[in-house]
């Protein structure tokens, strides 16, 4: 089992390479790992580990998932990249599966979470300039405080997270920050006939798991409809299965008019993102004016379908929904001193840590690992809890008890 030993010579060795020819822009956890099946994970020397981050919901599906890896191998020994110069066999096809599962005329497919991002917001001004007619230049893209959609240039443009955006200057104009969830404070900036969208996170994730109000949603969907603006729900974290429906914005059956999808979108294979919308918005770029040289690629085709297959056939937003009940019901039950709050909805949730000890969150996260359950500490103070969708109630009552012993090591 866990012992409270140091990191052996063996893991250590994997880490001081990282350290030595590595990049420092990450802070890991000193777990070394090299193997994962479903909601588990391995490290060289052989420890298993529930894995309650799920690689930032991109593992949705679980570790491995047999359907998606075959996907992926049977379409690697056939094809794997035309680029966009050509057409391929299976692009087609997985535009019409994706834009069908999800409502929409037309995908515009990329890569990675941030790159749907600046997607969704290219094509807002796009349609801000020929659609509503703002005139040349002028378009105003709304964001909320808190929010985190990825590390380029624009991204950390719209953050209000010193950590990001610090010393990385100057910033993309046309940008503005509202307090999240505050719909009087969107109706405000709404005003502006120069604002093309509003771009949120149906719930935070990287801020730390924040829920807003319900109605919160609704309330969004209403005003951006009355001032005649687009509504861009950033579900890259949020959406498939993760929060207990297909997408969190599901939650109040709302329907936002640019949708952003990614990490689980490959269920933790490769980076896949998705930009949704319909003919209004998507036709306003023409050949030549946006893309990517992997966007589209046949194994990507192949494996997004297969990761979207799984989340229906294995009811995985229904599983999430009802585990993620029961986590939070059992957290709140043990009634420990150190955690001031559970918060989430289905299996993307988060305790806030309450303890004299500024680092206590962090030591936390390395008792859990002691103790058999990986999870990251965000901003400080709280920790996501935020395991592969497929967990059954008796792994949730195995996860709890290693929390609450890990809990009781604080003291
Ligand atoms: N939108 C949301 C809501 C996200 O959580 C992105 C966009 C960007 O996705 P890409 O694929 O470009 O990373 C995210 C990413 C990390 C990290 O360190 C990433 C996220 C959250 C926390 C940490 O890689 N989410």
């Amino acid at each position: 089992m866990h012992s409270n030993k140091i990191l052996s010579a063996d893991s250590q060795q994997f880490i001081d390479l990282e350290e030595k020819y590595g990049a420092h822009n990450y802070h890991p956890l000193p777990v070394v790992l090299n193997r994962g099946e479903g909601v588990f994970v391995w490290d060289v020397e052989g420890n298993r580990y529930y894995d309650f981050l799920s690689g930032y919901s991109a593992v949705n599906q679980g570790h491995c998932h047999p359907k998606i890896i075959a996907a992926l191998i049977n379409q690697a020994q056939k094809l794997t990249l035309t680029s966009r110069a050509f057409h391929n066999s299976l692009l087609g096809e997985y535009e019409k599966y994706i834009t069908g599962y999800f409502g929409y005329d037309k995908v515009l497919p990329m890569n990675t979470g941030v790159e749907g991002g600046e997607t969704a917001i290219k094509l807002a001004r796009r349609w801000g300039y020929k659609v509503k007619g703002i005139a040349d230049n002028q378009a105003k893209i709304i964001f909320a405080e808190g929010n985190f959609w990825g590390r380029t240039l624009a991204a950390i443009s719209s953050s209000t997270d010193p950590g990001s955006y610090e010393k990385f200057g100057p910033f993309m104009p046309g940008f503005e920050i509202i307090p999240y969830n505050d719909l009087a404070a969107l109706e405000t900036a709404l005003q502006d006939k120069n604002v093309a969208a509003f771009m949120f996170e149906p719930i935070q994730g990287e801020a730390g798991v924040v829920v807003p109000d319900d109605g919160y949603l609704t309330g969004i969907r209403n005003l951006c409809t009355k001032y005649n603006v687009l509504m861009i729900a950033d579900e890259i974290q949020t959406g498939l299965a993760r929060t207990g429906k297909m997408l969190a914005c599901d939650h109040e059956d709302v329907r936002p008019d640019i949708l952003i999808l990614g990490k689980a979108l490959s269920g933790g294979v490769m980076p896949i993102s998705a930009v949704l919308a319909d003919n209004e918005i998507m036709l306003t770029i023409q050949p030549g004016e946006h893309g990517s040289t992997y966007g589209g690629n046949p194994l990507a085709c192949a494996v997004a379908t297969a990761a979207l297959k799984v989340l229906k056939e294995e009811q995985l937003a229904e599983n999430a929904e009802r585990m993620g009940e029961l986590l939070r019901t059992e957290l709140r039950k043990l009634n420990s001193p150190f955690i001031e709050l559970v918060r989430g909805k289905g299996l993307l949730n988060a305790i806030v840590i309450k303890h004299a000890n500024t680092e206590a969150a962090w030591d936390l996260c390395l008792i859990l690992k002691e103790n058999g359950l990986l999870a990251k500490p965000t901003h400080g103070d709280k920790i996501r809890f935020a395991p592969p969708l497929a967990i059954t109630a008796e792994q949730i009552m195995e996860s709890v008890e290693i929390i609450s012993k890990s809990l009781a090591a604080l003291a």
